[in-house]
């Protein structure tokens, strides 16, 4: 898409994405306006005013028809709910496009996509490909999901450049055109209902990620993958499947996309595993009185926690809880033989509680600080306290990183 007569540019949503589009847009010479639902008050009014000087027009508080008017093209951060939000409403009555940020970066780079998406573990697969990839050519960059907004770094890559993407489902929804020389799926397991009607609907925003791609791309697939004849189905790129040639899932997706840039299995081997895990996930923080601490924050789904149980070998105490996601937290059952008790906090205390089996202790609180210092009390040496919350982290924190550290700051200063 040339984007040359496009001079008025919306903005959908003002964080980490939105910033980072009106940066962009103003490098592009664009004339720029923002529409976010939060009020004026809960940004930096030194940032605020910056932008405004820049010629930015910003409206808070909440999306109006009136203030998208005139705009040709509207891009949308993924928070943004495309089946329900009145933005993407009034959008569509004023005949605007509306496109998601993965959709519009792509549009200005001539550089060859590499996308991870899945329900689990793609944020370690897409950290550990650019990793890999970086051992074998010069120029790779690293972005989208993972932390790293697209639009920061898209005016940077050229043409054989190598951008290694992580995509959520959410970034997926309006994809156009998104054509990743490599696209990879580890997974699928239920996530999302509370924006998703169905499973089928977040699988589907998913399959996107294969939409536009030819015969002379690639697709990785999870042999072991749910849904395999309908994901199978709409693919036209040359199929590749991992199961387990090397230790777990993850690498062996990493090793099958890192082989068709000619890395070999042996360096794929001596990367991983050196690897040792990144923060929030499946982390140990630290060891008091025989006690261990880990930060599993970016588990925000029953089949993340799951993973975190089968991997930990002591007795636990479970600490669960947060913004609620439709998920059947049900799920967790099977895996709860080392599990003592199940402390929970935030939004979705009850509902979780509601699907545990009575047999398990369970108790509710109402700070972190508190479920922390309880669970301490109650450990006993050999145990090991896992923070591993099942849900989003929207109920009490900007986001999972923020809920991971304040779950450190915290063990950092109890008492022995
Ligand atoms: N907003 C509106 N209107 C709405 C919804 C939101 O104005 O209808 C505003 C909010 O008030 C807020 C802003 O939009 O000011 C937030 O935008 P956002 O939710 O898209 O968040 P960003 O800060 O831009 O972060 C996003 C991703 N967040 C989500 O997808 C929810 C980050 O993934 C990502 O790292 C970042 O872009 C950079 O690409 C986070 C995530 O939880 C980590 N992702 C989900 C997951 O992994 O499961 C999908």
């Amino acid at each position: 898409m040339n984007i040359d007569n496009l001079k008025n540019i919306c903005v959908g949503g003002w964080g980490k994405t939105g910033i980072s589009l009106c940066n962009l847009l103003l490098a592009l010479n664009k004339r720029v306006r923002v529409s976010e639902m939060k009020e004026r008050g809960s940004f930096p009014s030194s940032m605020v005013d910056s932008f405004i000087e820049k010629g930015v027009k910003i409206e808070f508080g909440g999306h109006t028809k009136n203030f998208i008017k005139g705009s040709q093209l509207l891009v949308i951060s993924p928070g943004i709910d495309t089946i329900n939000s009145p933005l993407i409403k009034f959008a569509n009555e004023l005949g605007i496009l509306c496109v998601g940020e993965i959709e519009f970066c792509f549009w200005l780079s001539q550089a060859k996509f590499v996308a991870i998406t899945g329900t689990n573990g793609k944020t370690t697969t897409t950290h550990l490909t650019h990793e890999i990839l970086k051992k074998k050519r010069k120029r790779v960059f690293l972005g989208g999901n993972i932390g790293i907004p697209l639009s920061s770094l898209i005016l940077n890559t050229k043409k054989n450049d190598i951008v290694v993407v992580e995509v959520s489902s959410f970034q997926l929804e309006t994809i156009i055109e998104f054509k990743p020389y490599v696209a990879a799926l580890l997974n699928i397991e239920p996530d999302h209902l509370d924006r998703y009607p169905r499973i089928q609907a977040y699988l589907d925003a998913k399959l996107n990620i294969f939409k536009k791609q030819d015969t002379k791309d690639w697709a990785i697939l999870n042999k072991n993958i749910n849904f395999r004849g309908k994901i199978e189905k709409g693919i036209n790129a040359q199929k590749v499947y991992f199961s387990n040639e090397l230790s777990n899932e993850n690498f062996s997706c990493i090793y099958k996309i890192a082989s068709i840039f000619g890395v070999s299995k042996i360096d794929c081997i001596n990367m991983c595993s050196s690897f040792n895990g990144l923060p929030h996930r499946l982390e140990f923080v630290k060891n008091i009185n025989g006690v261990n601490f880990i930060n599993d924050s970016k588990a925000t789904n029953p089949s993340s926690t799951i993973w975190a149980l089968k991997n930990i070998k002591t007795p636990i105490i479970l600490l669960a809880g947060g913004k609620d996601k439709g998920l059947d937290y049900s799920l967790i059952r099977p895996y709860l033989k080392k599990v003592k008790k199940i402390n929970l906090f935030g939004e979705a205390s009850s509902k979780i509680k509601g699907f545990i089996d009575k047999k398990i202790r369970t108790e509710s609180f109402s700070s972190l600080q508190d479920i922390i210092a309880s669970s301490f009390v109650e450990a006993k040496t050999g145990d090991t306290i896992l923070f591993s919350p099942m849900c989003a982290s929207y109920d009490m924190f900007d986001n999972y990183m923020q809920r991971g550290s304040k779950f450190i700051e915290i063990v950092n200063n109890l008492d022995p």
